[in-house]
């Protein structure tokens, strides 16, 4: 990131920021804040909410526009209700795996059942790490972690699939070293109506790489190997352990938001 483009968006005060050394998430604002220079989108018309996590922390204090730091679980409530009373602005959530898929995954599902207006980023570290790397709902079956010390057993969940069997709109996976993909993907559904969903593949450099002895530019270079669009999965190696990346679903059905007023119209 040049010196020019962060103190175009970033808030000076908080640099250097609090987030662990080799921390993917300064990866994720990057590809976030490209995909805006691109769209010359303006940030006054963006209202963040995030919850409780390490990549809750992303949007607020990192950028500068609007946010909202949620309770732990709460921040799709929350983004549905500034919506509601402000549909003309652009309201991203952007939180972690437990916030978005454990104690948030209600608000989760509910929200993409609705087609609510909102993009929500859920970067995947697959841990807890802001409480130090416990298990969470994207654990992987084998990795070991604070509260697995011999290796999860516990089936995850791919939120990806759950979220295309909804009426969200969209719907798409991309790792940590697809960074271009991740920018075009946040372009492509920034404007979009209804519920877009990007989740981020981003192991926690602290409490996941470390613990299996790799650094984070080791990881990314096998995240290059491991992370396969989706079209090219069936011709992986048979037990290859793999990342399924892509577009899991594009639609344009009318939003939530749309859909509410003009119920409201018929029913006046
Ligand atoms: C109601 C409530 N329960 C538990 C916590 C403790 N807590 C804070 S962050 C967190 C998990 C965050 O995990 P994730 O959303 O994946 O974010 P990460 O830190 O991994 O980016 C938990 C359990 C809390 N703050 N509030
Ligand atoms: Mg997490």
């Amino acid at each position: 990131m040049s010196k020019h483009f962060a103190r175009k968006y970033l808030r000076e005060e908080v640099l250097p920021s609090t987030f662990c050394p080799g921390c993917f998430n300064g990866i994720v604002i990057n590809a976030f804040l490209k995909a805006v220079e691109e769209l010359n989108a303006n940030l006054r018309k963006v209202v963040f909410v995030s919850g409780i996590g390490c990549s809750s922390w992303i949007p607020s204090p990192h950028i500068k526009a609007d946010s909202i730091h949620t309770l732990h679980g709460r921040a799709i409530a929350v983004a549905t209700g500034v919506k509601i009373v402000r549909p003309d602005l652009n309201v991203v959530v952007i939180s972690g795996d437990g916030d978005l898929a454990s104690i948030g995954g209600n608000h989760l599902i509910h929200a993409a059942r609705r087609n609510m207006d909102l993009l929500v980023i859920m970067v995947n570290n697959l841990v807890y790490g802001m409480t130090r790397g416990q298990a969470s709902p994207t654990t992987p079956i084998g990795l070991r972690t604070t509260t697995t010390p011999y290796g999860n057993f516990e089936l995850p969940m791919d939120v990806c699939r759950i979220l295309e069997q909804t009426n969200a709109n969209y719907v798409a996976r991309w790792c940590i070293s697809n960074f271009f993909k991740l920018k075009d993907s946040i372009k492509e559904a920034f404007f979009m109506r209804g519920f877009r969903f990007i989740e981020v593949y981003a192991p926690c450099v602290t409490y996941v790489v470390r613990y299996e002895g790799k650094t984070a530019g080791e990881k990314i270079k096998e995240l290059f190997s491991t992370c396969i669009p989706r079209e090219l999965v069936d011709k992986a190696p048979q037990g290859k352990k793999v990342i399924e990346v892509g577009v899991f679903k594009k639609e344009d059905k009318p939003g939530y938001i749309e859909m509410y007023s003009d119920y409201r119209r018929s029913i006046a």
